[in-house]
């Protein structure tokens, strides 16, 4: 980035950041009242005119400095967005920790307060801002004291916070809790108690004198143990509109997550199917949210895993305003130790999801107080291509890769390629060492990096595969647990059949013997043993490659070390999972390579 420029408003931001990065040859700034987030970049004899609206025009200055800096003529199309709300989540807590942070602590919480270095924040507020980001929820969707008070007796700490996003077009959004009136004294948080309602509006009027453009809430509720309205024998739609209506007023939008499965499930209980569990609960709503709630559905119908199949509720809720969630924090993909580039994942879900796709995307955010801002300074590539993909509504794996890498290190071409390549394959690496197949779920339980294959077996988290010593998966097929059903009749054909299955997902949707022989001529074991040999040994490779690259000296230190502890847990995923596969399934690799007994 060049040198801070800020206004008061995203159009004067946009005239600072001109100024600061074109210096003498700065181009024209039109603002067209009505333009909203988009705009246009007009070149003519040398000079250059970039239209835009309130918002637009400092998307449009990003956009010429990013075309400078990738050394591209810009177009001359009006550019809008696709996608109105592009969140970024943050589920940081008061105290300063991060759930499922791997970058360092909170930059704005600390000790119970908000406590920020501005100078940083107007740094986050420019990047954010240069992907296209216009929504920062601030706090961890689990609101545990004092993050309550955000709304009540903080609300001026939030404002300090809203105050400092809004020159870049960022609004603030809040993550409240349903049982919030029970601590204000009240009896209940039944939604269709009057007191209730009266409580959130009072609450959410004085929210919004504070912080008029506050963009809404962000709901997580029944859910992991959270409050909701099932407490009181209430459907989901009456707990969403209950508060959307308080914010209706506002012009705020009410995001509500459809996180919502049973996690309290005896392991011996093979009816109840996890996946199952969001489309029985929301399905059947369609139709009743009011139009400013926003049903956020994560993308795949478990949890973040490395690979799962869309989820069916995407397609199943025609009337309702559906929201799409994808966490750039590395959870289940490595934890910003081990290279994960996620843009392939998405391009992957808008193929299945076609026209279906949402236009509200949300991501989990993987930023924190570290230097680089996101522990490995390599999966800021994740955050890049998210704001491209919520611009555009379409994943571009390659392209993102490449102006990321361009606008980021500069590197010679033949450097560049090997980054690209670095990441444009560092999925499926990740995917062969860990959990190939469809696998999922044999991760440490709690912390969720490294291998334990049983560790979420005999659980109550509803995260089986069930392997013993002859099979391994789920039939989810309707001879199964019918979940397949959920999909519509072009993706139940996909994923019914052994023969049509993506291999990708097979292990998820179906039951499979360790000697049936797969479409490639191999067995499901030998592929099993092969996936995790190979995934190990193409980590070791991309390592070796990365290490050549002229990364900038405060960031080479970080990505070497991250690179070692990648090829440290590719060897001990390799051998755990290859272990447990052998000690069930008494069957010798194929290879003759060593597995340890
Ligand atoms: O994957 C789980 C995480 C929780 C998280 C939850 C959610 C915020 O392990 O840490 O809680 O998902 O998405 O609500």
């Amino acid at each position: 980035m060049n040198e801070e420029g800020s206004g008061t408003t995203p159009a004067e931001t946009a005239r600072a950041e001109a100024k600061a990065f074109f210096r003498d040859g700065e181009p024209l700034l039109e603002v067209c009242e009505d333009w909203g987030d988009s705009y246009r970049i007009l070149e003519e004899d040398g000079k250059v005119l970039i239209q835009g609206g309130k918002t637009g025009i400092l998307y449009g200055v990003w956009q010429r400095i990013l075309d400078c800096l990738c050394k591209r003529r810009s177009s001359a199309e009006r550019r809008s967005p696709r996608c109105a709300l592009r969140m970024l989540q943050c589920w940081d807590n008061m105290d300063g920790t991060i759930e499922r942070g791997y970058s360092g602590p909170s930059l704005w919480f600390e000790k119970g307060t908000v406590s920020f270095d501005p100078a940083r924040l107007r740094m986050l507020g420019r990047l954010l801002s240069s992907v296209g980001i216009n929504v920062l929820c601030v706090n961890n969707v689990n609101v545990r004291e004092p993050a309550q008070g955000l709304i009540e007796e903080k609300l001026p700490e939030l404002r300090s916070l809203a105050d400092l996003f809004r020159p870049y077009g960022i609004r603030l959004m809040v993550s409240v809790d349903f049982s919030q009136p029970i601590r204000a004294g009240l009896a209940d948080a039944d939604p269709l108690n009057e007191e209730t309602a009266r409580w959130w509006q009072r609450t959410t009027d004085r929210v919004y004198e504070a912080i008029p453009d506050l963009a809404g809430y962000l709901v997580k509720a029944d859910s992991e143990h959270r409050p909701g309205p099932f407490t009181y024998g209430r459907s989901h739609a009456e707990g969403a509109n209950m508060l959307a209506r308080a914010l209706r007023p506002h012009g705020g939008q009410l995001v509500w997550r459809a996180f919502v499965y049973n996690c309290m499930q005896d392991w011996r209980d093979d009816q109840t199917d996890r996946p199952a569990a969001a489309y029985q609960t929301y399905a059947p709503l369609d139709g009743q949210f009011d139009d400013n709630v926003v049903l956020q559905v994560k993308h795949g119908p478990f949890d973040f895993q490395v690979r799962e199949p869309v989820s069916p509720l995407l397609f199943g809720m025609p009337q309702t305003r559906l929201g799409m969630e994808v966490q750039l924090a590395q959870e289940y993909t490595g934890q910003q130790i081990d290279l994960y580039y996620m843009a392939p994942m998405w391009e992957e879900v808008c193929r299945d999801l076609g026209e279906k796709r949402p236009t509200i995307l949300a991501a989990v955010s993987n930023l924190g107080r570290d230097a680089c801002l996101t522990g490995d300074p390599l999966a800021m590539a994740n955050l890049f291509a998210f704001g491209r993909f919520a611009w555009y509504n379409e994943a571009r794996p390659k392209e993102s890769a490449e102006e990321w890498a361009r606008l980021t290190y500069g590197f010679t071409p033949a450097e560049e390629e090997k980054l690209v390549s670095a990441l444009l394959g560092s999925r499926r690496v990740y995917e062969k060492y860990t959990s190939p197949l469809g696998l999922c779920w044999m991760v440490n339980p709690g912390v969720h990096y490294g291998p334990s294959p049983d560790g979420y077996e005999y659980q109550s988290w509803g995260t089986y595969h069930r392997a013993d010593r002859n099979a391994v998966g789920i039939d989810r097929t309707k001879t199964g647990t019918g979940y397949l059903l959920q999909y519509p009749p072009a993706l139940q054909e996909r994923y019914g059949t052994l023969e049509r299955c993506p291999e990708e997902y097979l292990l998820f949707f179906h039951r499979v013997a360790y000697d049936k022989v797969l479409r490639d001529g191999r067995t499901l074991i030998q592929r099993i043993y092969d996936d995790h040999f190979e995934g190990c040994a193409e980590a070791e490779k991309m390592a070796a490659e990365l290490e050549t690259l002229p990364f900038p000296g405060e960031e080479k230190p970080l990505i070497l070390d991250r690179l070692s502890r990648q090829i440290s847990n590719a060897r001990e995923w390799r051998d755990v999972i290859n272990t447990f596969f052998h000690r069930l399934s008494g069957a010798d690799d194929g290879m003759g390579r060593t597995i340890y007994p």
